[in-house]
């Protein structure tokens, strides 16, 4: 299908050409962005983009739906399988908006959330102040220990008693430690406060089993379906029963129309294959790799927040090498190895320019890179460290990562062929 584009839009075509050209030949570790299967890829560019179904199976406000209603079924009871869940809602369009859905589903504008601070580590839409999560709401942030790196639940909770949140939110972009959902759930009790769980990144870890699940100590859990998880680009929820029809009431028509079907139709492939031997194997090695890299890391003298990794990600410190987060992402970027800069807890610079990188390891693992491949990965960085400007060094890596990228090619529907050569 892709190919026949060529002859629709040949400019289009070039430019999905290029990214695809971009996505084989980098070394890709924002820890949020994965390699779908063809499967996947196959039910997202699918006839089910054509259709609208507002409302939900067995209750649409238009017709023709005997088609839409079976899938949205199969996603919900595929959903609700992995992660053990009474309920499912799988048509959030993004996490952001699944988050959004779930604070209106429990508490009422100009209520209070507490959650993870964005410059130590948490999500926009957890109550940072650029967002309307704390335009519509009190936000409360809570921070991690400075020190540590880690969540300090004994501050958690005094902050909790002190300000009475509603809503409690765990869960992060940028925290590299496993999170104990229970304590959060415990400390939400205590003051009679729900519990989101907000966990897009681990999604994929959790369901494989290596990191435990908030779903039996947390009101709603928020995720996408993208990411470790790896399925397409959406936002899904899961709840206890008692919460099923305020959550779906958010959704639509709190917050959205018509739900993505061709999205909802690949997450039912992807979370069909997160049920598989297989991904528990990838899952576990996305883990080994992450703490492959960092002890590699750890070697080469930097400093990673709270040491090291017990998940996908690995947040480094720069401030020891002075070199600001924003300029090795850029240098790491032109030796086509793909990272993000990012606050680290008390970061004296602003998030435009932090004195951090983040990275992690699923797509690495998904080309099929190991413990091996993980360490090179280290090493490349660290000459991107020490020789930051110089520019032939970098295009001299360039050429190992292009080399390192052949040996673990992307699967096959990620090429794209260049017709004019
Ligand atoms: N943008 C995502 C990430 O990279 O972590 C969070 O939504």
């Amino acid at each position: 299908m892709v190919n026949a584009l060529e002859q629709y839009d040949p400019q289009i075509y070039e430019l999905m050409r290029q990214e695809a050209a971009r996505q084989s030949g980098s070394i890709r570790l924002i820890p949020s962005e994965n390699y779908v299967s063809k499967a996947v890829m196959l039910a997202s560019g699918s006839c089910l983009t054509n259709k609208y179904a507002e409302g939900y199976p067995g209750k649409r406000y238009y017709e023709g739906q005997q088609v839409t209603d079976l899938i949205e079924r199969m996603a919900r009871d595929r959903v609700k399988k992995i992660f053990k869940a009474d309920h499912a809602n799988v048509q959030p369009y993004s996490g952001s908006v699944a988050n959004l859905a779930a604070y209106s589903a429990l508490i009422n504008p100009g209520d209070t959330i507490m959650g993870l601070s964005l410059v130590h580590g948490g999500h926009l839409t957890h109550g940072w102040k650029v967002s309307v999560t704390s335009k519509f709401y009190n936000s409360v942030p809570y921070p991690v220990d400075h020190e540590t790196g880690r969540l300090d639940f004994d501050h958690i909770a005094d902050l909790a008693k002190k300000h009475k949140p509603k809503v409690i939110v765990s869960g992060a972009t940028a925290y590299p430690r496993e999170i104990d959902f229970e304590k959060f759930g415990q400390i939400a009790k205590d003051i009679g406060a729900y519990h989101i769980s907000d966990i897009a990144h681990i999604a994929g870890l959790v369901v494989a089993g290596i990191h435990k699940s908030p779903v039996p100590y947390a009101d709603v859990v928020s995720t996408t379906s993208h990411k470790t998880l790896r399925g397409p680009r959406g936002g899904m929820l899961l709840c206890k029963a008692e919460h099923a029809e305020k959550i779906d009431k958010a959704v639509f028509p709190g917050l959205q129309g018509g739900p993505h079907m061709h999205t909802l139709t690949a997450i039912a492939v992807a979370m069909a294959e997160a049920d598989t031997p297989e991904f528990v194997a990838y899952a576990k090695q996305v883990v080994k790799n992450a703490k492959a890299l960092a002890d590699k890391l750890l070697e080469y003298g930097f400093n990673l927040v709270s040491g090291g990794t017990d998940n996908h990600l690995i947040l480094i410190d720069l401030r020891n090498k002075n070199i600001p987060g924003r300029k090795l992402a850029k240098a790491l970027d032109r030796a086509r190895i793909v990272t993000n800069y990012n606050t680290v807890p008390g970061d004296p610079a602003p998030p435009s320019n932090p004195s951090g990188l983040r990275i992690g390891t699923p797509a690495i693992t998904t080309r099929g890179m190991r413990e091996p491949e993980a360490e090179q990965v280290a090493a490349f960085i660290n000459k991107v460290v020490e020789n930051i400007d110089n520019e032939t060094v970098i295009e001299e890596l360039e050429k190992e990562v292009l080399l390192l990228c052949s040996q673990f090619p992307v699967p096959d529907h990620f090429i794209i062929p260049n017709k004019n050569h």
